[in-house]
């Protein structure tokens, strides 16, 4: 598709009309990050760790477009931070050595590009070494929504969650262990170990909830450095997978589906509508399950109709 903005007069940005089949008009969206080199907790008890993230967090905040859209980046790497950091979203299609430079501190980089691929796509940095950028936060998620809406095969949800797992290296600057996939203690789910199990952490205070009956569509990205995840919904079965987040991508009735080191993928699960249920979602890999990476998700006839939904899809 091709990017039909035009600059007007006083440096306003006009996303002209490109419309589609449907009517939806392709936008602009304007995305600014800035690199965060901070104390973070990674876990329910609140142990702090030199993390480095976009905008404090981990992941980073969840950019949502849809197809067609032109997605107007700003990077800003503030003067205090101590390194260069950059951005490489999987969603575009642009030149690794221009558009995912590195920036140094106190420095910025703006860039655009056309997010033409429907599909879920992980985010990161990539500044050198990459996998300490990575292991110690710097990833999120952006949504490309089908511009085509909802159809028969890729249904409405009714409560939507992002979960982002990751190796926790505790050694935040031993990169060589973390190439060598040594010295990894835990498995982080948003950035904390048994984010929202309070069965293994009691101090977790959080659950993903929806209503029995209702479909729950997981927005999960593999964010390791060096291991697949085996995910698997306990005491359930994947209604549907969508390989790379796109509804082309269909399969059904998965009971664990791999998920490759930066994948991202869409996983729905429909609970029994006649009674309250439970499930763990899980990477059945039991070295990262029984170090943090168990996820609650409750169905229950009370759940917090706003969890799961705008700004709770992910859960803070
Ligand atoms: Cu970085």
């Amino acid at each position: 598709m091709r990017n039909l903005q035009m600059p007007l007069i006083g440096g306003v940005v006009l996303g002209l009309a490109m419309v589609s089949a449907t009517g939806a008009q392709a936008k602009t969206v304007n995305v600014t990050m800035k690199a965060v080199e901070s104390q973070i907790p990674i876990d329910n008890k609140g142990t702090l760790y030199a993390a480095w993230t976009f905008d404090g967090a981990i992941p980073g905040n969840l950019v949502r477009v849809t197809e067609g859209d032109t997605v107007d980046f700003t990077l800003n790497n503030p003067a205090e931070n101590k390194n260069s950091h950059s951005m490489d979203f999987h969603a575009a299609e642009v030149d690794v050595l221009t558009e995912f430079a590195p920036v140094k501190p106190g420095e910025s980089k703006h860039f655009k590009f056309v997010a033409k691929r429907t599909g879920l796509y992980m985010y990161h940095c990539g500044a050198s070494p990459m996998v300490q950028h990575i292991a110690r936060g710097m990833y999120g998620l952006i949504i490309v929504d089908p511009k085509e809406g909802y159809t028969k095969n890729f249904p409405k949800p009714d409560r939507e969650y992002v979960i982002a797992q990751q190796q926790y290296f505790p050694d935040a600057e031993n990169y060589n262990a973390m190439l060598e996939n040594q010295g990894w203690t835990n498995a982080l789910i948003n950035g904390k170990v048994f984010n929202y199990d309070p069965v293994h952490d009691p101090k977790a205070t959080q659950a993903l909830v929806a209503k029995p009956g209702e479909r729950v569509r997981i927005y999960f990205v593999n964010a390791n450095v060096n291991l697949p995840v085996a995910l698997h919904p306990i005491a359930g079965i994947w209604d549907r997978i969508y390989i790379n987040g796109n509804p082309k991508n269909e399969l059904r009735d998965i009971a664990t589906y791999s998920v490759a080191v930066s994948e991202a993928v869409i996983a729905d699960i429909v609970a029994p509508a006649d009674h309250p249920t439970n499930n763990a979602i899980v990477d059945h890999a039991m070295s990262a399950a029984l170090r943090g990476a168990i996820t609650v998700l409750m169905f229950t006839p009370d759940a917090d109709p706003k969890s799961g939904k705008g700004d709770k899809m992910i859960l803070r």
